[in-house]
């Protein structure tokens, strides 16, 4: 390989812009899209180097999420499709950033660091959201894989937990599913037509769903899935992308932050609906009761009640497992009492990003994991599995439908494995710097009942967020007022909508 050829060609075709520096954040880099042509085409040259170091398929997403349809983003998806390793992501960070004079080095650099043998095959799958940007960015991701000699299967558009898949399926031989679109279709609803057959729900309002897509990916990939779902669900999509613009007042952040539906959506009472992001990795449910009052099932809401579903279902086996649920700063304070006082379970805290939660959660038999914001998902070790699939072949009548249910649970799931090292220590909900601030923020927050609030800067934008929390939405907006007047003395940022608490 002529490490000189291809710095060559990166400065003809996709030259850096001088100066600019990004960092692979919480979930990659993100940044307005003219802005990441370079960036595209040297995460495919690394994708190719940490697929010849483990000697498996990597994934490449090609996605800025709910950020606006400007933007792009891209994100590498290691081999048991979890999240980039830590140590890569600063190679990523090294990589990007290199000026054109300096990228051969940068490359040999890590592929000593890394001991990758370069006459080691390559394979990157790549797949990619529906901005207007998205398909040229990911030509130059093809581009970076197969100028580094790498062989790849571009799967186009996806949602990002099917790119996860594809990766995970690729690299486990098809023991988990076929790498195809199809395959994810066919796991999936199956384990939720069974599922919903074993539930004693019944009635069609327990089977129609309304949809905002966000005017993004799923909605194209939920049409190509309705059919595999027969009787089990029926639903109506909304913001299908056919007008409006991507996660332009829709969306799962839209709705969770103006604590509202969406636009372009009508909502009788007590319909159940539900809002994707950008890209399909978040989730939040709602409706509207009798009286016209709006009600969100966010991640905190989701995780209780799924928690509580498995519990029951494990009672009922007579298995005591060990499930844990895992949150960030972002948690409401009353879904935190309300697991660990009321259902038991003990509750932990990380930073935010689902690499963060996904690590933690894999501490317990079952970890259950959201972010308040609809990111997240159940993991279920090896052992548990084991189990339950015993359970469900040897128990009987009741016990056995119980341990059946869990058994569709698991494959419903689209769990992936966990990289080997994260650290994680400070869950964000401490101010550090500036100097002043947080002690501030303590004193506000005495002020209220059943308060707290934090600021972090944001991983994926140039601001600060803050958070507030109160008895009442009053208190949480004063709160809030309050916090980032603070915030602008100290440090200068921008708030987010306080949260009552529930
Ligand atoms: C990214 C994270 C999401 C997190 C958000 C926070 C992943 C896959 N995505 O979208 O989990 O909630 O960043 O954004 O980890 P912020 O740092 O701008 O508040
Ligand atoms: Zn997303």
């Amino acid at each position: 390989m002529d490490l000189g050829a291809i710095t060559k060609y990166s400065s003809a075709l996709h030259a850096k812009p001088n100066g600019l520096i990004l960092q692979y954040g919480t979930a990659g880099f993100r940044t307005k899209a003219e802005h990441l042509d370079h960036v595209m085409f040297r995460m495919g040259l690394l994708a190719v180097l940490r697929s010849k170091q483990t000697k498996s398929t990597i994934g490449v997403m090609v996605t800025a999420s709910h950020n606006p349809e400007e933007d792009n983003g891209v994100k590498l998806v290691d081999p048991l499709g979890e999240m980039l390793a830590p140590s890569w992501e600063e190679h990523a960070t090294c990589l990007a950033n290199a000026e054109e004079q300096d990228m051969q080095r940068v490359l040999i650099d890590i592929s000593e660091k890394e001991a990758v043998n370069l006459q080691q095959d390559a394979f990157v799958v790549i797949g990619r959201d529906t901005r207007p940007s998205s398909e040229k960015l990911s030509q130059s991701v093809i581009d970076g894989v197969t100028v580094l000699g790498g062989q790849f299967h571009d799967y186009g558009l996806l949602t990002t937990p099917q790119l996860h898949y594809m990766v995970y399926c690729r690299n486990t031989g098809g023991r988990y599913g076929k790498a195809t679109v199809e395959g994810y279709y066919q796991k999936l609803s199956k384990a939720f037509v069974e599922l919903t057959k074993q539930a004693s729900c019944s009635g069609d309002e327990y089977r129609s769903l309304k949809v905002d897509c966000a005017n993004g990916i799923g909605a194209l990939k939920l049409r190509e899935m309705e059919h595999y779902f027969s009787q089990g669900l029926s639903v109506q999509l909304f913001n299908d992308g056919s007008k409006g613009k991507l996660n332009h007042l829709c969306g799962a952040d839209f709705v969770k932050s103006h604590q509202k539906p969406p636009q372009g959506m009508e909502i009788k009472s007590n319909e159940r609906c539900c809002s994707f992001d950008g890209d399909a990795d978040r989730i939040v449910y709602y409706y509207h009761d009798a009286d016209g009052h709006f009600h969100l099932i966010d991640g905190d809401k989701i995780a209780t009640l799924i928690s509580s579903f498995l519990k029951e279902l494990l009672v009922e086996i007579g298995e005591s497992l060990n499930i844990g649920v895992v949150q960030t700063a972002y948690a409401n304070g009353s879904s935190t009492r309300y697991l660990e006082e009321v259902m038991k379970v003990p509750v932990y805290c990380t930073k935010t990003g689902v690499k963060h939660l996904h690590h933690k959660a894999q501490e317990f038999d079952i970890g259950v994991y959201f972010e308040a914001n609809g990111h997240g998902t159940a993991l279920f070790s090896t052992t548990v599995e084991r189990k339950i699939k015993q359970s469900a072949e040897q128990l009987e009548d009741k016990k056995r439908k119980a341990a059946k249910m869990l058994e569709n649970i698991i494959d419903l799931f689209n769990q992936v494995a966990d990289r080997r090292v994260i650290s994680t220590t400070n869950a964000e909900r401490q101010a550090v710097t500036p100097p002043g601030l947080q002690e501030a923020i303590n004193d506000l927050v005495k002020k209220y009942k059943l308060s707290r609030a934090f600021v972090r800067p944001s991983g994926t934008e140039d601001v600060v967020r803050v958070y507030a929390e109160a008895d009442s939405q009053e208190s949480a907006d004063h709160l809030a007022h309050e916090v980032s007047l603070a915030v602008f003395q100290l440090a200068g940022g921008i708030g987010e909508r306080p949260q009552p608490g529930f």
